[in-house]
């Protein structure tokens, strides 16, 4: 059976599950936010990594009803979180390029908000610089449908496009994500030291903060400190977890 057979039906038979991993506020330390990851546990293909089947879901589609069934369970859950515990956070839900052109996004993002309950600045969108690149006049009507609701944006693996930053300047775009593989060589080669140092300066001119993603040493934490960076994300701080495992860490860390 194909993964995209199985796919078909992944949604329906609840195999789908968000999880949860922690960006932090590089200055205090603390925890300013979450960034959502699908995680799949097929009963016939066994635990199916995002990277084999968001492409497979982006081809066929799929994407569309599963982005929205993130979205709407990522922010009900949100909404949960500060009922039941009075947790204030910001939850980042990933946008592929097949939900910027669905026709219907914005309606979708504000009834997934109303529904959920949740204020629309704890909801930000994660995008890549490929729809930031799209046909400006969608991008425009798009992005600034978003800005309009009150939900915040930010571009992923940043660095690894054709964007350039005047460009996004034109773009309500809160923060730049630092691609992992900048973060990787960190320290390792000076070029990527550069790359961040470059993106820190841009970006804060255009009033962005600088996120870096794929944190695992200490060593690598404090080259982005001293760079400038505002918040990271990774396993040095904490892997994806389940939504059950988000209150008591967020206890714990205070
Ligand atoms: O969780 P992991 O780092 O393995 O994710 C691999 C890729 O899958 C990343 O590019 C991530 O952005 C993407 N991904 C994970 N969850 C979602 C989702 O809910 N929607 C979209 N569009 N991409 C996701
Ligand atoms: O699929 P839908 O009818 O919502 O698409 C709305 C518009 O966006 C249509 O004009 C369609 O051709 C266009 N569109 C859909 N997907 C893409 C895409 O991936 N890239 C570009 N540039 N346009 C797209
Ligand atoms: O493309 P995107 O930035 O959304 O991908 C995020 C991916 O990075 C997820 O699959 C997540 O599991 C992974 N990730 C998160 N933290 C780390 C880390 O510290 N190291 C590595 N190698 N991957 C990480
Ligand atoms: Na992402
Ligand atoms: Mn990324």
């Amino acid at each position: 059976l194909t993964i995209e057979e199985q796919l078909r039906h992944a949604l329906e038979r609840d195999e789908l599950t968000p999880h949860y991993q922690p960006k932090v506020d590089i200055a205090t330390g603390k925890v300013a936010g979450f960034e959502v990851l699908l995680r799949w546990n097929s009963p016939v293909l066994g635990a199916v990594p995002p990277d084999r089947f968001i492409p497979i879901a982006e081809q066929t589609g799929l994407i569309v009803p599963i982005g929205t069934w993130v979205l709407r369970t990522a922010c009900a859950q949100a909404g949960r979180w500060a009922r039941e515990h009075g947790i204030a956070t910001r939850i980042a839900v990933n946008l592929s390029i097949r939900q910027f052109y669905q026709k219907d996004l914005l309606q979708v993002i504000a009834a997934a908000l109303a529904d959920a309950d949740l204020a629309p600045h704890a909801l930000e969108l994660e995008i890549t610089e490929s729809i930031a690149m799209s046909r400006v006049d969608v991008v425009e009507r798009v992005l600034g449908g978003i800005r309009d609701l009150g939900v915040e944006l930010s571009i992923d693996d940043f660095g690894t496009g054709y964007s350039s930053l005047a460009y996004l300047k034109r773009f309500p775009v809160q923060r730049l994500k630092i691609d992992r593989a900048f973060v990787r060589d960190l320290g390792r080669d000076a070029d990527s030291a550069a790359i961040v140092a470059s993106v820190v300066a841009l970006g804060h001119g255009l009033q962005m903060r600088i996120v870096a993603e794929g944190v695992e040493t200490e060593a690598q934490l404090a080259l982005l400190r001293a760079l400038g960076c505002d918040e990271f994300q990774g396993y040095l701080f904490a892997r994806p977890m389940p939504a059950a495992a988000v209150p008591p860490l967020l206890l714990a860390s205070g």
